[in-house]
């Protein structure tokens, strides 16, 4: 009868055990696992949304960040014309000082592609600057004779706008492109490379 005694005591010492302390021996449960388990899916699920809204807000700063750069794109001394970025120099260069100090500005010595972009060059430089000034563009026929062609692209120009008898290569020394005002109005000459002009830079 003792020895049943004892077993009884220890069944239910057992019992009270495992409902305390759980059949893990160590104070889990197990509903503390499906409760755990909840909490897992749960967070799981809250991170997963975090993940979009993160994808989210990455997306905006991406666009924020293409606005930022386009507001700054045509800051001075560049000024946006048609949608392009253009710097008018005040200061003269040789032609390929021009372009050195174009590419330092993170651009080029303008291109002029068609007859509207010429016509908007020109009024630009009649309405803001002395008709005096020449300009540089980035046009040279270097490489060869004859074959002009856009500095950047190295394509030959399709468009051109020569002053009559230009480009005249005079004395054999003239391979860049030159927006020069005479007979009252502005077109291209090939010039001396070597000459300080003012130039326009684009980008
Ligand atoms: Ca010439």
């Amino acid at each position: 009868m003792a020895v049943r005694r004892y077993v009884l005591c220890f069944g239910l010492i057992l019992v009270f055990f495992v409902m305390q302390h759980g059949v893990f021996g160590d104070g889990t449960t197990s509903s503390d696992i499906a409760y755990l388990r909840n909490t897992l899916e749960t967070m799981q699920m809250k991170l997963e949304k975090m993940d979009s809204k993160l994808v989210t807000v990455s997306q905006g700063l991406q666009q924020v960040q293409r606005e930022i750069n386009e507001l700054t794109r045509c800051q001075a001394p560049f000024v946006q014309l048609s949608g392009r970025c253009y710097f008018f120099s005040c200061m003269q260069k040789s032609w390929s000082h021009a372009q050195a100090y174009c590419r330092s500005i993170s651009s080029h010595l303008a291109r002029i592609t068609s007859q509207r972009g010429n016509n908007m060059i020109v009024s630009y430089v009649r309405n803001y600057f002395s008709v005096n000034f020449n300009w540089w563009l980035g046009g040279n026929d270097m490489a060869q004779e004859g074959r002009w062609v856009w500095v950047g692209t190295n394509k030959v120009m399709s468009y051109t706008n020569w002053y009559p008898g230009q480009p005249s290569n005079y004395k054999g020394i003239e391979h860049c492109l030159l927006l020069l005002w005479s007979h009252i109005q502005h077109r291209w000459n090939d010039a001396p490379c070597g000459l300080a002009k003012n130039f326009i830079c684009q980008k």
